[in-house]
């Protein structure tokens, strides 16, 4: 038999256990910093954080590498995460908006840019995706946690690796 003293003991050996590693996950959720911003035209500026990311809508593309080789990426549709942040998409994407334009930071100082109207879905028949997993792991360090993945070009060279910030901007005077 356990005596109740010793059951005490063992109860708060497995509080412990449990609750100290919870917390702490808990708490670097908090403190991590995001790992996307949105911002510039937009009506609801965004600070995402991974898991942000991973509780969205989910999408696949496939992407040749420059070597020839064919990998599946997961992520976030493009669209969604503009959508999110309030940007002229759809029925707003006209006259003077369609001068809007998508420019992608990474955390080398890379820069891709598209018109908005290249990432709209009611404009192209492609998904562009922000992508957190390739051939089912997380991205790897140097290139992750995200990369921008556009399928049907003849190069990947707008395939943004370890993307930082997405700024919409306008391009009238
Ligand atoms: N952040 C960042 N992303 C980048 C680059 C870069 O220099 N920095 N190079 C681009 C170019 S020119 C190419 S060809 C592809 C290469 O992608 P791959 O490693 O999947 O072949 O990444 C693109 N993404
Ligand atoms: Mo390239």
């Amino acid at each position: 038999m356990i005596k109740a003293k010793n059951m005490k003991k063992i109860s708060f050996f497995f509080f412990i256990l449990f609750s100290v590693p919870a917390i702490a996950t808990l708490s670097a959720q908090e403190h991590s910093s995001p790992v996307l911003t949105v911002s510039g035209e937009v009506t609801n500026p965004l600070e995402l954080h991974l898991a942000d990311l991973q509780n969205m809508e989910k999408d696949t593309a496939r992407l040749l590498d420059r070597s020839g080789k064919m990998h599946l990426y997961k992520g976030v549709p493009v669209i969604k995460i503009l959508q999110h942040a309030g940007v002229t998409l759809g029925a707003s994407l006209r006259g003077e908006n369609l001068s809007k334009y998508l420019l992608v930071t990474a955390a080398d100082g890379y820069q891709v840019l598209f018109s908005l109207a290249e990432v709209d879905t009611s404009f192209i028949n492609r998904k562009i995706i922000l992508a957190y997993e390739m051939d089912g792991k997380a991205l790897p360090l140097e290139t992750g946690p995200l990369r921008l993945v556009v399928p049907a070009e003849k190069l990947p060279a707008r395939s943004c690796f370890e993307v930082v910030a997405f700024y919409v901007g306008w391009g009238r005077e």
